[in-house]
């Protein structure tokens, strides 16, 4: 049986990868933080009782942080395949904690590569890394492909960068069998709530069941190449399955803009809205509403403004990925389109907004964030 060591085995990926490496057979080990409240949601559904004894899936508590805990549980797992998930993955949060980012996505990753060599486990575990579109920054040429430069524009890119050539070095320098999956921006209904994708169809399922009023973006005109996160956790784990180490671009090579999925996502709810105004007076009107998925919202709501709170000190504004080599060499497409992956987190998140209301509607109000 193939052993498998994930960090950040808690976040979007984490989960879906561990998901799909215990379905191909694998005894899988994961990393979590210690953390004052609980933080393994999405986990929760494939993890078994420990006290039986057949359990494949194991957590550890770790940091990326501490060298010696990664150190003692690589020695404890011995595993075939690591894959370097954790990190501070946060663009505008690491402009407000760029060393501690620097620390975890850039140092973290070296500690890993380390320990792998301290314990003479190089021949034996291959390494998988989350690199990331982040890297091209200010893009020098679209699309984007394994040979374009980078030019990082973020404390998370630049961390990220390091994490990249390190990678890269340690394979020169060692032998090591070491990947860069370079992916574009991937999501899920389990995607973090403060990134863009899931704040809007977050955000608008609660404004359409009454529990928010009004949703507050950043720079609507920013460009992405959204994929699935299902899609792409496929593809880190074939990345590893090849005779030889290399790394690969993954994106669908299909761009929409930030205001395009907040229109996605209320045409989801049944709501159409009209964009008015510019630049930081734009906002985002109801213009018409079919079904009875926003019985909150009347024609005429404003449902959308733009806070400047929500810029960044220096924005990537456009990416686009080609993601031929993957399709070439490994065969892998991406099966899950933009518009397929808002409606699934729309439904999901209409859901979760729909029991808080009814919650709320019967005296049970139970707090929520709404801070994006
Ligand atoms: P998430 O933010 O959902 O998950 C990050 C994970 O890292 C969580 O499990 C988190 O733990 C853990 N983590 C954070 N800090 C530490 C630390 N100090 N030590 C150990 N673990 C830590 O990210 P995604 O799942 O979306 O992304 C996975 C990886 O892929 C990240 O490295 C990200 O930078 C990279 N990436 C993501 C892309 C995307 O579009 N999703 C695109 C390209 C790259 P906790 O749950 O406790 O917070
Ligand atoms: P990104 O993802 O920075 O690309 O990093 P995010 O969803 O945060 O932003 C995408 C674009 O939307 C713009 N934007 C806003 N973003 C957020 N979070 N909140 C807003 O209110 C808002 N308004 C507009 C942003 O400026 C940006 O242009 C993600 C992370 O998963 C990284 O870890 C990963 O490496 C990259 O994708 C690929």
């Amino acid at each position: 049986m193939k052993k498998a060591l994930i960090t950040g085995v808690t976040g979007q990926d984490g989960s879906y990868l561990a998901e799909f490496l215990l379905e191909k057979g694998y005894e899988v080990h994961g990393i979590k933080r210690r953390a004052s409240s609980f933080n393994t949601q999405r986990i929760d559904h494939i993890y078994e009782d420990p006290h039986t004894d057949n359990s494949r899936f194991r957590l550890h508590y770790g940091d990326l942080t501490d060298s010696s805990n990664l150190t003692r549980i690589l020695q404890e797992v011995q595993p075939d395949e690591v894959y370097n998930l954790g990190a501070q993955s946060h663009v505008a949060v690491s402009f407000e904690a760029p060393e501690y980012t620097a620390d975890v996505d850039g140092i973290g990753t070296l500690r890993l590569l380390e320990a792998i060599r301290f314990l003479r486990l190089e021949n034996k575990t291959r390494f998988y890394q989350a690199s990331t579109s982040e890297l091209y920054g200010l893009v020098r040429e679209t699309p984007q492909t394994e040979t374009t430069p980078f030019h990082p524009r973020s404390p998370y890119a630049v961390a990220k960068l390091y994490a990249y050539w390190i990678l890269v070095n340690y394979r020169e320098a060692y032998g090591m069998y070491a990947c860069n999956g370079i992916l574009f921006n991937h999501e899920s209904p389990r995607r973090g709530e403060t990134f863009v994708t899931r704040k809007i169809t977050r955000g608008l399922a609660n404004i359409a069941q009454g529990l928010d009023q009004c949703l507050y973006m950043g720079n609507i005109d920013a460009l992405r190449d959204w994929g699935h996160a299902k899609d792409y956790v496929r593809m880190q784990w074939m990345m590893l399955q090849q005779a030889e180490p290399e790394d690969f671009v993954i994106a669908t090579g299909l761009q929409y803009s930030v205001r395009q999925f907040i229109a996605w996502s209320a045409a989801e709810l049944g709501v159409t809205l009209e964009f008015s105004g510019e630049g930081l007076g734009e906002i985002a009107t109801v213009a018409a509403i079919e079904g009875d998925n926003a019985p909150a919202l009347s024609v005429g709501d404003v449902i959308m403004r733009i806070d400047p709170r929500y810029f960044r000190p220096a924005e990537v504004a456009s990416l686009l990925g080609d993601a031929t080599k993957a399709r070439e060499k490994l065969g892998w497409v991406p099966e899950i389109s933009a518009q397929e992956m808002c409606a699934e987190m729309v439904a999901e998140d209409l859901k979760s907004a729909k029991r808080h209301a009814f919650l709320k509607a019967n005296g049970l109000n139970i707090p929520m964030s709404i801070q994006g």
